[in-house]
């Protein structure tokens, strides 16, 4: 099938020294790393709505890049936009695609019109992840770009909103279920508030927590097995989401008895914005048994906002995927590349070339990463710098066996304690040596 995109080949492993561009010089999707093969490690996913949606508007300017795929009229051109994605998915070996409500049929002008419009093409996605094999990572409903959404979803001050809402929700979760998927996301697009001088805090949170237990009873009644996700963001498009990071997240989750069924979907880009590292809000997840899957992306530093680029930064995703592997790796989540051209990259191929940008970094990442585990330096190093704890009265303490007397009598009879180095530059140069060797 070589229809919508055909200057572009199936593109294969060749190898770090090969410069054919349309080749993977790191990913070679069978190899088995660290147990596993890359493609199962990695389970890379395709985002519908950059890949196959959005055509590079911005504040200042209109598309830069054609997304009819050859169709102007709404039925073909859903239909289309559809059979695009599977090639692409085919030229790319990628197993995963992740989806909006509205990025897989356009909305209609009544609720009954949407629903039609999702239904028909519920039942050509199925067709073709039969016929090509793939799967639905995760799906979602955009509750955040129609002007009903303007005050929030969950969170706004309409009960009406809140209802319509709802009923979106329903639609959407019944549709990820008919498609497989073994994921189910709230971003909290617009769950949050611009100023506080018009805003219940407290009566907002409240309704989002109702709403999503009712879409998790519903979802659970219809047979949905996977996880729910929370996708952290801090703003953007609010001046104050409510998500902000994972330790907020997970706080809401825990404080409305939803950590049961959540887990969480990190993205690189949000996690900057928020002020953390990539690496930080993986592992914050993973320390509260709540890792579940990834928005790869990265942002740019001297633009502050969320470019939601393709991931380069070899750093980052070696970084990463360390947290990923030690998290236990991916059950139902994996690697979803939420991520878009920019603005001047405007022809179909460099979304292709993006792709194999993506990939290749996290394929390098992974290789990087088994590197670093095999080494066991940096493992070692944390070990014997927590050491004291492991015997004696820290391991007592460790395991709640000591009184606040014990601890005094212990530093008493003791010299004054000597810390030890941390030794942040001697790791990262040898970090540098184990990635680069
Ligand atoms: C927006 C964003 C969304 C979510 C899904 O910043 O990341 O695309 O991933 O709604
Ligand atoms: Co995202």
């Amino acid at each position: 099938m070589s229809k919508y995109f055909p200057n572009v080949p199936n593109i294969e492993y060749a190898g770090p020294k090969n410069r054919d561009k349309f080749t993977f010089k790191y990913y070679n999707p069978d190899e088995v790393i660290l147990g596993k093969s890359m493609r199962e490690q990695l389970k890379f996913s395709m985002s519908y709505w950059h890949t196959l949606v959005a055509g590079g508007t911005d504040m200042f300017g209109r598309d830069t890049i054609n997304k009819n795929y050859g169709y102007t009229d709404v039925e073909a051109h859903t239909v289309a936009k559809a059979e695009a994605g599977f090639e692409l998915m085919n030229k790319l070996d990628i197993d995963y695609y992740c989806f909006h409500d509205v990025d897989i049929a356009a909305e209609g002008e009544t609720l009954s019109e949407s629903f039609k419009r999702l239904d028909n093409i519920t039942l050509v996605l199925k067709d073709l992840q039969k016929e090509h094999n793939k799967k639905v990572l995760w799906g979602t409903s955009n509750l955040f770009s129609n002007p009903r959404y303007m005050n929030g979803a969950g969170t706004s001050p309409s009960f009406d909103v809140f209802a319509y809402a709802a009923a979106e929700l329903k639609k959407a979760i019944e549709i990820t279920v008919e498609l497989g998927g073994s994921g189910y996301v709230f971003w909290g697009g617009r769950e949050g508030y611009e100023t506080l001088l018009n805003t219940d805090m407290g009566r907002e949170i409240e309704h989002m927590a109702i709403l999503m237990r009712l879409v998790v009873d519903y979802a659970r009644k219809i047979g949905f097995t996977g996880d729910f996700y929370i996708e952290p963001k801090p703003k953007e498009p609010m001046k104050h989401q409510y998500d902000f990071d994972a330790a907020t997240s997970l706080n809401f989750l825990r404080q409305y008895d939803l950590l049961g069924d959540f887990k969480l979907n990190i993205e690189a880009n949000h996690a900057t914005l928020a002020g953390h590292s990539f690496q930080h809000e993986l592992r914050v997840a993973a320390i509260n048994g709540a890792f579940g899957s990834v928005d790869a992306n990265q942002g740019d530093l001297l633009l502050g906002w969320d470019t939601d680029q393709f991931p380069t930064n070899v750093y980052d995703t070696t970084l990463a995927v360390l947290e990923i592997i030690r998290a236990g790796g991916f059950t139902n989540g994996g690697l979803n590349f939420d991520a878009k051209t920019r603005r001047s990259s405007s022809s179909p191929e460099d979304i292709f070339l993006a792709y194999i940008a993506g990939m290749d970094s996290f394929a390098l990442g992974l290789r990087l990463a088994a590197k670093i585990i095999e080494d066991g330096f940096l493992d070692e190093f944390v070990k014997e710098r927590y050491s004291s704890w492991d015997a004696d009265l820290g391991a007592k303490t460790e395991a709640g066996n000591v009184s606040l007397e014990d601890l005094a009598d212990y530093a008493a009879a003791n010299e004054e304690p000597v810390p030890s180095s941390g030794r942040q530059e001697y790791l990262e140069s040898t970090l540098n040596q184990i990635m680069f060797s």
